[in-house]
């Protein structure tokens, strides 16, 4: 794997689906010049819910989002490039949205710590990426691919 071939999870919470942010937010990916190797609309259930946010078990917001996560609707997705989880990271803003920047997903769509409208994996957390594209997709369901612009993206690839 080259050094642009970092995958992250990357998912659009029941409150992103509702409001219809799926084409603004996937837009925002492809602009910054990131490749979807991966995308699924699906309902999450209790179990993968559970499976998921394990790490917050404990919290005592921990039913509230298993409720909220389990819904409606989401759209999971895979995205592939240099440094992605951090990246990404960094493009969604601060886990409450009244702590995020404009400019970041969450600082412009919106106001409420519990309906943070995406989630993706915790570059702090490491493995964090790999676990959860294995929780939620199987390995047939990402796709290999040529992006044409990635030679353009980075300096270092080939035309
Ligand atoms: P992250 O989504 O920025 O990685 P985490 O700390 O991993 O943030 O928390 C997972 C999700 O749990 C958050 O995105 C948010 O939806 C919810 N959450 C986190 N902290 C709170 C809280 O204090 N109250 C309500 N929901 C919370
Ligand atoms: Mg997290």
């Amino acid at each position: 794997m080259s050094h642009h071939d970092e995958r992250t999870f990357v998912m659009v919470k029941p409150d992103g689906v509702q409001r219809g942010l799926i084409g603004d937010i996937v837009s925002r990916f492809e602009d910054r010049g990131l490749k979807m190797v991966g995308g699924k609309f699906m309902q999450i259930d209790e179990k993968l819910a559970h499976e998921h946010y394990g790490e917050h078990e404990d919290k005592p917001f921990f039913d509230g989002l298993v409720e909220f996560i389990t819904s409606g609707p989401v759209f999971a997705m895979v995205w592939e490039g240099a440094d992605a989880t951090r990246q990404v990271r960094n493009m969604m803003g601060e886990t409450d949205p009244a702590d995020s920047a404009p400019g970041t997903i969450r600082g412009d769509f919106g106001l409420d710590l519990g309906h943070n409208v995406i989630h993706g994996s915790d570059h702090e957390d490491e493995g964090a990426n790999e676990r959860e594209i294995d929780l939620f997709f199987d390995e047939d369901e990402l796709v290999d691919y040529t992006l044409d612009t990635a030679a353009w993206v980075y300096e270092d690839e080939d035309h």
